[in-house]
């Protein structure tokens, strides 16, 4: 798509398409898919629109669009308003989804089994809700995980990671990821990547190196700790859990540590690295190539059926994250150019 078209189209309708794209974003956090999905629908229709719509009849006739949002198109036309997407936002419903949304772990589904229960509050949580673990700790650290991390104290943070880790195995390889890497002055949470470079030491790490951390104070609670192999065949271990570090007025920071073997580095420092966006499209140009890209490795020769695999296709060789980029033809973009 040439960026010049698809700017103009964009900007002819575009306080259509923006309070549609808000009233489509409402729905997925209600988990109303059906109606997320034909919003998205008529979004991308729209967006394909070249001159500006000013008629109901034009509406009706565009592909994918009924009768009922043809409706609602058209008040935002004549109108200027929507009234619907207003009385949503400033609803007590979608305050208290959002509300419980923040809850780390928790998708609009668990928000949503919340509010059918009748609690509106934290407090209603904290008191009358069936927690599972996971959830008791996101509702303790609530606020605390709500505030971004300076990019020091990440660093503070890998140094800690790094103390504990080295005794146990030396040469290990401790690269902190996510949006750190990406170069961001504040992060959401600390994401470590740990391998070994001879391909075997990296083994058995994790549970030892978390033992250790806890030993000293610095993890607080656990929230995930698999050592599981994925469907993918992948030997991915990881933990996610809660550190402080030592000291006054520190702050609970979610922590990740993912630990992989040598050969699958570049493809999980890709991934790791981000953004989620990112990924995904570099997750789909792979599939346009018969390729298939995991956080494990970089697959050609992949046969599809119906989107599902039926050959798996050869890992090919991917030494650094430039090689990834390689194969995929595109010209390499560093971690701070990664976040669409
Ligand atoms: N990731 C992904 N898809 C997801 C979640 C994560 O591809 N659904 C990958 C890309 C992310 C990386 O894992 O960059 C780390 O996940 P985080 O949730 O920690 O995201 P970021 O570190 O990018 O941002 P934040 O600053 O919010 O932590
Ligand atoms: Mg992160
Ligand atoms: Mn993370």
């Amino acid at each position: 798509m040439s960026s010049q078209t698809a700017k103009k189209n964009t900007e002819v309708n575009r306080d259509i398409i923006e309070k549609l794209q808000a009233m489509g974003e409402l729905y997925a956090k209600t988990n109303d898919k059906w109606r997320a999905y034909s919003y998205q629908k008529a979004i991308t229709t729209i967006r394909r629109c070249t001159h500006r719509i000013d008629s109901y009849e034009e509406i009706i006739k565009l592909p994918g669009i009924g009768e009922s949002l043809a409706k609602k198109i058209w008040e935002i036309i004549d109108t200027g308003s929507f009234e619907k997407l207003d009385d949503f936002q400033s609803s007590e419903y979608m305050k208290v989804l959002d509300l419980f949304g923040n809850v780390w772990g928790c998708g609009p589904n668990i928000a949503k089994q919340w509010y059918d229960q009748g609690f509106r509050t934290l407090d209603d949580l904290r008191t009358k809700a069936k927690l599972s673990h996971n959830q008791q700790v996101g509702l303790k650290y609530y606020h605390e995980f709500l505030e971004r991390i300076p990019r020091d104290e990440v660093t503070e943070i890998e140094a800690m990671v790094k103390q504990h880790a080295f005794p146990l195995v030396p040469g290990l390889t401790i690269q902190t990821c996510g949006s750190y890497r990406r170069g961001k002055a504040t992060c959401g949470d600390v994401d470590i990547l740990i391998t070994h470079v001879d391909g075997i030491s990296h083994e058995g790490l994790l549970v030892p190196l978390t033992d250790s951390l806890k030993k000293c104070g610095f993890l607080t609670d656990d929230l995930i700790l698999s050592d599981k192999y994925d469907d993918d065949g992948g030997s991915h271990v990881k933990y996610f859990g809660v550190c402080l570090l030592p000291g006054e007025n520190r702050k609970h920071r979610r922590l990740d540590i993912i630990v992989i073997p040598h050969d699958e580095y570049a493809c999980a420092l890709l991934y790791f690295t981000g953004s989620a966006l990112f990924n995904r499209s570099m997750r789909s140009l792979a599939h346009k190539y018969n390729m298939y890209l995991s956080q494990h490795r970089l697959n050609t020769g992949v046969i599809r059926k119906n989107n599902s695999k039926i050959n798996m296709g050869t890992p090919l060789y991917t030494p650094t994250e430039e090689s990834i980029f390689k194969y995929l033809n595109l010209p390499y973009r560093p971690p701070e150019e990664r976040d669409h």
